[in-house]
This record gives C-alpha cells, structure tokens and sequence, in this order.
C-alpha cells in the first residue's frame, strides 16, 4: 500500500524531534523500528489493527483499546489513530494507512514527550471529514492575474510554462507537509477556470493524473474546478442546459472516463454565475439543476461537487441602495435547502461578503440544515497583508468555528461543517462538507512567500482535524515544528518572541487598515494597500457610505437592506440593535455618526485614528523584536534576511494606511483627534 510505503519513509524524516531514527517495516502491515530523540532512543510501532501478528507493546495497547472502545462499531475510522506508551515502546495503531499516517505525524509533533512515562490510550480522529485546499492556480500565465490568482508565494507549485511543474520532489514534499498539517484534498486550479485549464478535464487529464500519484501516498485527493460550459467548450454541444439530455450524458461520460484515469479521484470544484462564469442561470435553471447534473455523473464513483455558493452581481448600480452584496448568498441558495442531491456540498465563504479582515459569520450556514454544507476560508493572504504582512490568522479561524449561529449552547459553525456527529464525544464525522481553503502556496522557496505566513497554512490544516484547538497552541507546534527551537542557542527567546509577533498580529492588522466591520477601502484589482474611496463608485457592491456625518452601511431591518433578517435568533436581533450590535461589527451593520460612542466609550471617528496610531505602533515593536532575533542569530539567514524585507515593507504600508485612513476621516468629519496627534 503507497500510504504504507510512505509511512516507512516519513519515519526516516528528520524532521520534529525525531531525528536519526531508523525503521523497519516488519511486514507490509506495521512499521516497527527505533527513534533517537537525542535524549534516547525508544521503540516506535506503527500498526494496522486485526493484523497478526502485533508485536508484544501493540497487543497490549489493542487490549486496552478494546476494554474501552470495545462496543463501538468504528472507532477509529480510515483517519484515525490511536496512540498510547507502553513499557519501553510508543504505539500507534490505525483501522487504516492514513490513521497511521496521521498517528506518525502525531509522534513528530510531540517529540520527547511520545516517549515519556506511560500514558493511557489516547483516540484521535478528524472533526471533519474533508480538510481541502484550493489552489487558484493557473496552468498558463493569465494576463490579469498572473499565474497564481491572488498568489503571494510565487508562481504555481503544480504549474510552470503551461506544463505541469516537473520537480517530483518539491510535490513529495508539498504532499508530506500538507499530510503532517492534516490536509486531505486538493483542488489543482483555480476557480475561475479559463481555455487551458478547462481541458484538463478531458485531453489533459494525464497531468493531473500526475499530481493524484504524487500526492496519493499522503492519503490526498486530487479535485479539478471545472467550467459549467465544459459540455459546449470541451463537448462540442450547442448548450450546457442541466436539465438537457445530451449535456446529463456528456458529464456523465466524461466523468467516467475521468475515474478511468484517476480511480479515486475527489470530485468537481464549481464557481458559476459569478464574476463573468457561466452557470444555470443563461438557461432559466437553478443552482440545484446546475449541481445536481455534475452531482449525478460523480455519484457512482463516490465523488463530490463542491458547488460555491460565492453568487452575486458584480455589476450592480452603486446608485441603487436597495440591493446589498452581503445578502446574495442567501437569497440565492436557502430557498434551495433540500433540492441538492447527498454528494453536492456547498461551499460557502464564511463570511457575507469576502474574506476581509472583520465580517460576521455567513448567515446561509443556518439556514441550510437540508444541505451538506462546507465552509471556505482564505489562506492566501488576499485582504489581509498578502504575505508580505504579518497577519496570523488562526485566532480569527477558531472564533468563526466556534461561533454559534443559534446563539449560545447551540451548534457552531464547525458542528455544521462537520455534520451531525454519531459519537458521544463528538468526533465522528458522518455527512459534513467539512472546511476548504484558498491555498497560500506556491514555488517559493519559503514555500508561502512571508515565511512567518506557513503557520497559516499549518494552523488551517489543524483546525479542520480538530476545531477547538487553541490558536496559540498551534503556534507552539508550528513553532517546535519549523524551528526545532531545541536546537537554537536561546528557545525560550525565540518562542517568546515568536508568540509576540504573531499571537495578535491580526487584530493588529485590523487597527491600521479597517477596523469596526468596515471592510475593503483597498486598491480596487490587486487589493494591496488603502485607497479609502477605491470601490465607493463601482459596481462590485462594496462600500462605506462615509460622507461628513457618518459612516457605515445600514443593513437592519428598519431602515436598511433588511440583511440582518437573514440570521436567526439571537443573532438577527443582535446585529439589528445599535445599543446590542458588537463594536467590531458596527459599520458592518449600522450607518452612524462619527460622534456615535460605542461600547469601549470611545467614539467611532476617535476609534479610527486610535486604532490607526495603535497598530503602526504594534508593527514598529514587530520589527524591533525581530530584530532581537537576529541579533541573537536565532534563525537561518536566508529566512531572516526574507523577513526583514517584508517587516520593512509592512511598516511602510501600516503608516501608508495610517495617514491616508485617518487624513481622510479628518477632513471628512472635521473632528479633530482628541489626543491632538499629528494627522497627514
Ligand atoms: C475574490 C477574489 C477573486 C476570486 C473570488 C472567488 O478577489 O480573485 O476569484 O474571490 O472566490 O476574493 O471566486
């Protein structure tokens, strides 16, 4: 078995802790062999379960297992692990060779501590089912986005020159990393899916059949995004209508030839009737027609269409304050709760509108209760400092996770995307759509651009396996993992420092660009940098309102677009009230004056050019403590050298937003800063 195969090998890593270690497999079944931490040397099984026969330590270990898991039908799914010390040896045994997989990596996470004194029996197994990475790779260069749409880490990893990127062991590596972050599945290009890359479905298929063998031993899928027109692009039809015979035939042959290729092939990625690509809508159909055509060509095979739900009119009347883009989603697709066949997942951004720095939580992920649902996040640093900012995003991730769209008590919003749950722990998947990304990697040497933005990437792969990990408990392991603090003259310095760049970076990055829910105020195409009225005159349906008395868009139900009707209770009361409304949230929800106090005592024009002050301040301590690093010769020079580059330009551009947000307040409100600082 490749995955078996893998697992030998991966134990031959010298990565974590775990270095000169030394494995033989016993069988084709079980890896059994010895890790020098340094501090000594131990034994290490690795084994499937019900395979005869298991070296002494892993019987006991079964034993144990069996005593208190005993009556349950699957404990350990095809992920799951279970891993205990005993006597002198630590085991891990799997149902499955992923389990064992996960359970390796595991063991290099906890490095000298998976070989302390005994501990009991420990399960793990994924909250979610699917933990996916999408690239927005394109194949060939694309003259408006480049080859990577929204890449901040180089060009495609998996793409060069129209070819596929030949350097198998760059995509060995890529497939361990994303293995040992918990990363099960990946879609290979991008969304917005033009000439070239529509044909991988069909004549180019062998590329990507590349890649699934590739990243196939680190128990990864391999998805394509495809075009809704591929009947009439690829086909050669006359129209791509869902609900005509010929078209239901086309994706069906299609489809088949394509797990004739690739037999465990992951499914379709579709983005339709948004921003310029086709869908349903050009012949009358719904999205359910629309993803219930392709649903059905892959249902014999086990495979999945993720249908986005990222739907909205990028041409609206900027005039016309009665239509809202945070609303889009939802009036489009609730209506549709229950018309999806089972293997369609909508792929909902977790956020109304787009990935910005502050949104609340998308309301269609409470009203779908009929639909497998999966939630989108965006690794790739599009509005967030686009890796060349510090920005770690976790903290953010884990508080949309976390957040009850019922209110207190009730399901979050990772019990949604994981599915009703059969275990009374709660760690069985069953029927969830579980969590995607828009990926953050490319063929830089760093891998992600911003060296420091890998945790991102880690810290996604973490949260999808397990939800309520602690975002700073991440941060150790990514830490303990990429600078084996161990064996730095100083780890305490280097993970305390560490810490204070990136614990908070990402509420620091909300001080100086948009704080308050306000949103965008960037550089309309590449979305780098402040230009406060960049989209406040155009048709993509995101603005501010900000005029000499206020600021903010009104989306209450009394006097505005009525979106916040959209939630339930609490939550669509909430967010209606101004007295209730939280203050990160405010101008999202509410258009006030810019004397209105909010809950801090602060007024909101005083919020704006304090959190402005603020957070320039927060990035010039950055880059001192950084810089202490250094000094210190904590870390390798390449990766300083890289840093510091990106430390200087994100002073640079924290002070560019400082002065053009707060300039512009200024002289919008004509209220002076109460502290009498210095305003551009
Ligand atoms: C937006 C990006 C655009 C993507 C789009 C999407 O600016 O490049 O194509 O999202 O998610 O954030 O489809």
């Amino acid at each position: 078995d490749t995955v078996l195969r893998e697992v030998a090998q991966a134990a031959t890593w010298h990565g974590g802790q775990l270095r000169h270690q030394e494995f033989r497999p016993a069988d084709e079944r079980q890896v059994a062999g010895e890790a020098d931490t340094g501090a000594g040397a131990y034994d290490l099984v690795l084994a499937l379960r019900g395979t005869a026969p298991l070296p002494d330590q892993a019987l006991a270990v079964e034993t144990e297992f069996r005593r208190r898991y005993g009556d349950h039908a699957d404990p350990l799914g095809d992920e799951g692990f279970v891993l205990a010390r005993h006597g002198h040896g630590t085991v891990v045994l799997a149902d499955a060779p992923a389990g064992l997989l996960y359970g390796l990596f595991h063991v290099v996470r906890l490095g000298e501590s998976a070989f302390g004194a005994d501990r009991p029996v420990e399960r793990h197994r994924p909250a979610m089912r699917l933990r996916m990475l999408d690239h927005w790779d394109n194949v060939d260069v694309h003259h408006q986005t480049g080859q990577v749409e929204r890449g901040y880490a180089g060009g495609s990893i998996f793409w060069r020159n129209g070819r596929p990127h030949h350097d198998p062991a760059r995509l060995r590596a890529y497939g361990r990393l994303l293995a040992a972050s918990g990363v099960n599945a990946v879609a290979v290009n991008n969304v917005n899916v033009h000439a070239t890359e529509a044909r991988l479905l069909t004549d180019r298929l062998g590329d990507v059949a590349a890649i699934a063998e590739l990243l196939r031993p680190y128990g990864i899928r391999v998805y394509l995004s495809v075009s809704f027109a591929a009947p009439i692009l690829l086909g050669g039809l006359s129209s791509a209508d869902p609900l005509d015979e010929k078209v239901r035939a086309w994706w069906a042959g299609t489809t088949a030839q394509v797990y004739d290729t690739i037999p465990d092939f992951g499914g379709y990625v579709v983005k339709a009737d948004s921003e310029g690509q086709p869908g349903p809508f050009a012949y009358g159909r719904s999205h359910a027609d629309g993803a219930n055509v392709l649903a059905e060509a892959l249902a014999p095979f086990g495979g999945d269409v993720h249908w986005r739900a990222f739907v909205y009119n990028h041409r609206q009347d900027w005039r016309d304050r009665s239509t809202d883009r945070a609303r889009a989603a939802f009036d489009h697709f609730a209506a549709l709760d229950g018309q999806f066949r089972e293997n369609v997942v909508l792929q909902v951004k977790h956020g109304p509108m787009d990935f910005q720095v502050r949104e609340p939580v998308s309301p269609v992920i409470a009203a779908m209760p009929g639909t497998r649902l999966a939630v989108e996040f965006q690794v790739t640093q599009e509005y967030t400092g686009q890796q060349r900012h510090v920005c770690y995003l976790a903290p953010w991730w884990r508080e949309v996770l976390e957040f009850g769209p019922w209110g207190a008590g009730g399901p979050t919003v990772a019990t949604v995307a994981a599915g009703p749950a059969t275990d009374d722990d709660g760690s069985a998947p069953t029927a969830g759509g579980g969590l995607v990304a828009v990926s953050n990697v490319g063929d830089d040497p760093f891998w992600t651009g911003h060296p420091l933005a890998q945790a991102n990437l880690y810290a996604f792969g973490r949260l999808a396996w397990a939800p309520r990990l602690d975002p700073s408990a991440i941060l150790d392991e990514w830490i303990d993992l990429t600078f084996v603090p161990s064996a730095t003259a100083d780890p305490e310095l280097l993970r305390r420092t560490l810490h204070e760049i990136m614990d908070d970076s990402w509420r620091t990055y909300e001080r100086y660009t948009t704080p308050l829910g306000v949103g965008f105020m960037v550089r309309p195409g590449h979305h780098y940098g402040p230009d406060v009225d960049g989209y406040e005159y155009t048709a993509w349906g995101t603005y501010h309102f900000a005029d000499r008395d206020g600021i903010g868009v009104d989306r209450t139900r009394r006097s505005g677009t009525g979106f916040t009707g959209q939630y339930p209770q609490p939550w669509s009361d909430v967010y209606e009230s101004l007295e209730q409304c939280p203050d990160e949230l405010l101008l999202f929800f509410h258009h006030v004056p810019y004397g209105h106090r909010l809950h801090s005592g602060s007024t909101v024009i005083q919020h704006i050019y304090d959190t402005h002050f603020a957070g320039v301040e927060q990035v010039a301590e950055t880059r001192r403590r950084w810089e202490r690093l250094s000094a210190a010769g904590l870390v390798d020079q390449g990766l300083d050298a890289r840093v510091r580059e990106r430390l200087d330009e994100q002073l640079r551009s924290a002070q560019e937003w400082r002065d053009q947000v707060n300039a512009y307040f200024l002289r919008k409100s004509g209220v002076p800063d109460a502290q009498g600082r210095r305003i551009h």
